[in-house]
């Protein structure tokens, strides 16, 4: 931590906290995020390590690990990185900051990724595909081949680069045997599992994409999508990188976005402890919690909250009970009164009510606010979609689920 602490403050000294008009703190009413955006905003802040108590319901996201309340938009920054250490150290894994080296470059059709963090290094790359149109172009990282709108996103006139997960973090590996490039640099027995190591790889692209010259791509308007493993991996990467303007999961089932405490009781869908081993994909330490939810620091509904207030959209399919859509739901409302609370309610979208069943299919339904989302997080052009569209099938109800209400926070500016 120390060494996070330090890397943080610099980072932060390099950094100003300013409401220009046009800055993200501007565009969304709230100073709780820097600009421009850095990786991780609160590395400065302290954590305390008290033991939280069980609780059957979603945690307040809203309360100090010491058990006072934010009041401002300012306190969220700090609390945010109560809940991302929470998050790492229970649920994903540590992603550690970024490596003392990391090199590469960003070509009009790909991007090369090398990095280098005590003495041990690995290299990884992405292609690219530019829309029409002349550049630079915002991006959007998308996992895997499959489930995402790639033409559509083109059409909104941004790049799609190509990410291949199982580059960062191999599947099919026992825990103790993890591979790729993360593993590469941080050791195969390394505890941090394979959603946030292929979050760090997503980083890392970033790192590069930031260090170019920027003829190509735009840095600061990254956004990120994938379907099924790969939406619980794009649910990951934009949680714990700020400098994602755009996070779009898709279909991430159990280990994505579902509240890991109502997806443990929701009918059919994948149960904790089938996530958890069927793949390396969530932290060891998740192993402690997968018979006892109750017993987890947090929830999903705060991770949507860490991704506050920049653009969202998680689409879910209410069509296959796996899937764990009304989980969905509950931590998109749940997270939804961050948005709120941060007076970026119109930030987060949420589509559930599609018709054809197949999973990850291309769907006409999303299109739209696909784009929307595309012209407003990544061009700054008209507004966001706001949009709540939920499958009546699967409707979450937030209110079984808290037992506490949502501040009007003091505009900390
Ligand atoms: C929804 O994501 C997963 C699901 O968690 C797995 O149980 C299943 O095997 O695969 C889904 C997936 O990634 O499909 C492409």
């Amino acid at each position: 931590w120390a060494v996070a602490a330090v890397v943080a403050v610099a980072a932060m000294l390099a950094v100003t906290l300013d409401a220009r008009p046009g800055s993200a703190a501007d565009r969304f009413g709230t100073a709780a995020q820097a600009d421009p955006p850095v990786e991780d905003d609160g590395a400065d802040c302290p954590v305390a390590d008290p033991p939280t108590p069980s609780n059957a319901l979603l945690p307040d996201p809203f309360t100090r690990l010491d058990g006072t309340r934010i009041s401002s938009t300012s306190d969220w920054r700090c609390r945010r990185a109560e809940i991302r250490e929470l998050a790492e150290r229970t649920v994903y894994g540590q992603k550690p900051p970024k490596p003392a080296s990391v090199t590469g470059r960003v070509s009009p059709t790909g991007i090369t990724v090398n990095v280098s963090d005590q003495g041990r290094s690995a290299s990884f790359s992405a292609s690219v595909d530019l829309p029409s149109g002349s550049g630079p172009f915002p991006a959007v990282v998308v996992y895997g081949g499959f489930g995402a709108d790639t033409a559509a996103i083109k059409a909104a006139g941004a790049a799609v680069v190509n990410f291949d997960p199982y580059a960062v973090g191999r599947e099919g590996t026992p825990r103790n045997n993890k591979q790729g490039a993360f593993y590469s640099v941080y050791g195969s027995s390394s505890s941090t599992g394979l959603l946030m190591a292929w979050a760090w790889g997503v980083s890392r692209i970033i790192d590069v994409i930031e260090q170019s010259d920027g003829g190509v791509l735009r840095a600061e308007a990254t956004g990120v999508t994938g379907c099924s493993r790969f939406g619980k991996g794009a649910f990951v990467a934009g949680a714990f990188d700020q400098r994602i303007a755009l996070t779009m999961p898709i279909e991430s089932g159990t280990a994505g976005a579902p509240a890991l405490r109502s997806v443990a009781q929701e009918s059919g869908a994948q149960p904790l402890s089938s996530a958890y081993s069927e793949q390396p994909w969530l932290g060891d330490a998740f192993g402690s919690y997968t018979g006892n939810p109750a017993q987890l620091p947090v929830d999903t509904h705060e991770m949507v909250g860490m991704v506050a207030p920049r653009g969202l959209f998680i689409m879910e399919n209410p069509h296959i009970d796996w899937l764990g859509a009304r989980s969905g739901n509950v931590a998109a409302l749940g997270g939804a009164e961050v948005y709120q609370a941060l007076g970026a309610g119109r930030n987060i979208s949420y589509w559930s009510d599609v018709q054809d069943g197949t999973h990850c299919a291309s769907r006409s339904e999303w299109r739209g606010p696909l784009q929307q989302s595309i012209d407003a997080f990544l061009h700054g052009t008209g507004s966001a979609p706001g949009v709540f569209r939920t499958s009546p099938n699967k409707a979450g109800n937030l209110a079984q689920w808290r037992d506490w209400n949502t501040p009007v926070l003091t505009d900390g500016r």
